[in-house]
């Protein structure tokens, strides 16, 4: 068992097509406070290389897409977004790195804080020491 949680959302789908909801509190978590997007991401540029402190997020794949790298300090594991009926949780102190975006690739990731840099850990060494901090 991985410490790393995909929701799988329901969908809402009829002859017209396919919709998704995403409520906070309710298939999202926690209270969403922000959303972002990364599109028209540089080819064979990777993103990410960053923990945090205390934000939870749920990175969605809306179109194309990606491969994250989610790193605990301990385990790491790569997960592919590759449907927008699929959320990865990016929980704090979890370090994650995406890359192999596709050409058409938007992610989308809700967030239940505003933006706070100093809420980032971008030091990969910081951050082992920090999750062995946390452990004693
Ligand atoms: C994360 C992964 C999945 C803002 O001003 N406001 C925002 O809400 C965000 C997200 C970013 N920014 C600024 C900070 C940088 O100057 O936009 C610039 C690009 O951000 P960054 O280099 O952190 O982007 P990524 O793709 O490496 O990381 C982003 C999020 O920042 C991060 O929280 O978990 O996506």
């Amino acid at each position: 068992m991985s410490f790393v949680n995909i929701i799988k959302f329901k969908t809402l789908g009829d002859e017209r097509g396919q919709l998704v909801s995403l409520e906070s509190n309710g298939n999202i978590p926690f209270e969403i406070k922000r959303t972002y997007y990364i599109y028209d991401t540089s080819p064979g540029v990777p993103r990410g290389y960053h923990a945090h402190f205390t934000l939870r997020q749920t990175a969605v794949c809306l179109k194309g897409s990606c491969v994250v790298l989610m790193d605990n300090g301990i385990e790491k594991v790569e997960v592919t977004l590759d449907s927008p009926t699929k959320g990865l949780m990016i929980e704090p102190m979890q370090w994650h790195e995406m890359y192999d975006f596709t050409n058409d690739c938007i992610l989308m990731v809700l967030a239940s804080d505003n933006y706070d840099e100093l809420d980032y850990i971008r030091d990969y060494d910081d951050f082992v020491g920090a999750v062995k901090n946390d452990d004693t």
